[in-house]
């Protein structure tokens, strides 16, 4: 081992951390490394040795000798208590002035906690958002910084030289102070649940509701591509629906499991959003539609109760196929802008909530490459809030207006055939009810406030006073309420 010769460390050597530690050498980093067994420190080093410049330690004292001061050290480790567990072993190893960063998924608030800790130790602590899996680890993630301005300036040209590269810029922008990077991410992966849930919902509507076969839909898929929503979730999903099984020659769709899995990231984005009174509706339906789809016993149960409804196919005349192809198109679009329009308002009020200084510009430019939700559509994002019309909503800025505007009858089309025949689309449907309300001009809450100041003296603003009403509903006395 070396003493002090590397620039940047990285510790858990498992699928993330083995690549990103690969990518950091591919571009000329002098990579520590260290995994708690050190088989994997082993397997990296005998497979991909000869990449770069690598300095493999047994223990975490070695690891954090052979660094360079300021010393760096990304943890690529299981969330939760493994990270804190080797938080605390390089916290105690290193010195002040040093720099911890966690890239494993990590909850926004154990990331404002741990640097909180870290910080009254001396050292600095910076949760970073990864994006792109293992894929992107290797060839270029997208990445979502929080911590200090100080060791932004340390670690900013490290992941700048690893980061995806979109439109000649790096995916990678200083987020804000403490957990600000990791909330970000948490909302990247949530807007993700959402899309692939419009997606899936639109693969629905011509499954079953007008009967296409897989590679047809996959066609489809693959001409959506070509116009704005154009993305790496819509280019992935024409190929996946073209993937034959090798056991039953069948298009492999058609074999898998219908319950989709989930490993938290979207339910803290939708809890977040309701402790922040948000509402991500969007993104909540598409987290809660995984959770029906893997609800066993309800699903096996209403098989068997024999529950009334259409089947789910749609009566579309042969000769308007075409035309409702495009409904679903625009119907996708405007339920995407909605959901977008939904996440960044959440990092807004997460922004104000926690005392961050978010660019959403940025935020929109650095997911343009590298994560999953990478889309040509993210620089009109990127466009609307750079130029202030997006300031209040997304869904302000002409762009957008006007992309609505021309999309809403088809919109409607899809949403109102759709529950007429029975095919679930919660994902549109509950984008629509969102856009709707916003443009209200009134809506039933007057009423909801009524309710609740008749049985709970909730109090009421009036229209036409400041202040706050009570009234003594029903001067007969109250209804009585019979048991
Ligand atoms: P895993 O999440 O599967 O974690 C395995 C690593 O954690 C191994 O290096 C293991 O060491 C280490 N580890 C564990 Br488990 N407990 C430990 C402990 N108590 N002390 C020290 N090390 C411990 O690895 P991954 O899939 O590479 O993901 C790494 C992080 O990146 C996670 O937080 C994940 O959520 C995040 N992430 C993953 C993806 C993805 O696509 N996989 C994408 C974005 C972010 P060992 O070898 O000694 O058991």
């Amino acid at each position: 081992m070396a003493e002090g010769t590397a620039n940047i460390g990285v510790v858990g050597l498992a699928a993330m951390g083995s690549n990103l530690a690969r990518n950091l050498a591919h571009h000329g980093n002098t990579v520590a490394l260290y995994n708690r067994h050190y088989e994997r420190t082993e397997k990296l080093m005998a497979e991909h040795g000869d990449e770069g410049s690598f300095v493999p330690s047994r223990t975490v004292e070695e690891f954090v000798a052979s660094l360079a001061r300021p010393r760096t050290a990304i943890i690529l480790v299981k969330a939760g208590a493994p990270t804190d567990a080797v938080i605390g072993e390089l916290a105690d190893a290193m010195e002040p002035g040093d720099i911890i960063v966690d890239g494993g998924n990590s909850y926004f608030k154990d990331t404002i906690r741990r640097e909180k800790e870290i910080r009254a130790r001396g050292l600095h602590y910076v949760g970073c958002g990864v994006s792109g899996g293992e894929e992107g680890a290797l060839n270029g993630p997208s990445l979502m910084p929080g911590g200090t301005d100080e060791s932004w300036r340390t670690l900013g040209p490290i992941l700048k030289s690893i980061a995806a590269v979109a439109e000649g810029e790096p995916c990678v922008t200083h987020i804000g102070k403490d957990g600000a990077g990791h909330f970000v991410k948490m909302v990247h992966n949530g807007i993700e649940y959402a899309d692939m849930q419009l997606i899936a919902e639109s693969y629905d509507l011509m499954r079953r509701g007008l009967g296409m076969e897989p590679g047809e839909i996959a066609d489809v898929f693959a001409q959506w591509n070509t116009t704005e929503l154009n993305s790496y979730l819509i280019e992935i999903t024409a190929e996946v629906l073209r993937q034959k099984d090798e056991k039953t020659g069948k298009p492999l769709v058609d074999v898998i499991v219908d319950h989709a899995g989930m490993k938290g990231t979207g339910t803290w984005t939708v809890q977040t959003a309701l402790s922040l009174a948000t509402p991500v509706t969007g993104i909540a339906e598409a987290v809660f539609a995984r959770g029906l789809s893997s609800q066993t016993a309800q699903r096996e149960g209403a098989a068997k109760q024999d529950l009334k409804g259409p089947e789910g196919a749609l009566h579309v005349a042969a000769g308007d196929r075409d035309a409702f192809l495009e409904d679903i198109r625009q119907a996708l679009y405007a339920s995407k802008i909605v959901a977008y329009a939904q996440g960044f308002d959440e990092i807004n009020a997460g922004a104000r909530e926690y005392g961050w200084d978010i660019d959403q510009a940025a935020v929109a430019r650095i997911w343009r490459g590298g994560c999953i939700i990478r889309a040509q559509f993210l620089n009109v994002v990127s466009d609307a809030f750079e130029s202030g019309e997006a300031d209040v909503s997304m869904l302000f800025a002409p762009y957008f207006k006007e992309a609505i505007a021309r999309a809403q009858d088809s919109w409607r089309r899809v949403v109102s055939l759709a529950a007429t025949y029975g095919v679930p689309v919660p994902a549109f449907s509950s984008s629509l009810a969102y856009y709707d309300g916003l443009r209200s001009p009134r809506l039933p809450a007057a009423l909801i406030q009524g309710q609740r100041d008749f049985f709970g003296a909730h109090t009421y603003g009036r229209i036409d006073a400041p202040g706050a009403f009570h009234t003594l509903w029903a001067e007969s006395g109250r209804p009585e309420i019979k048991a």
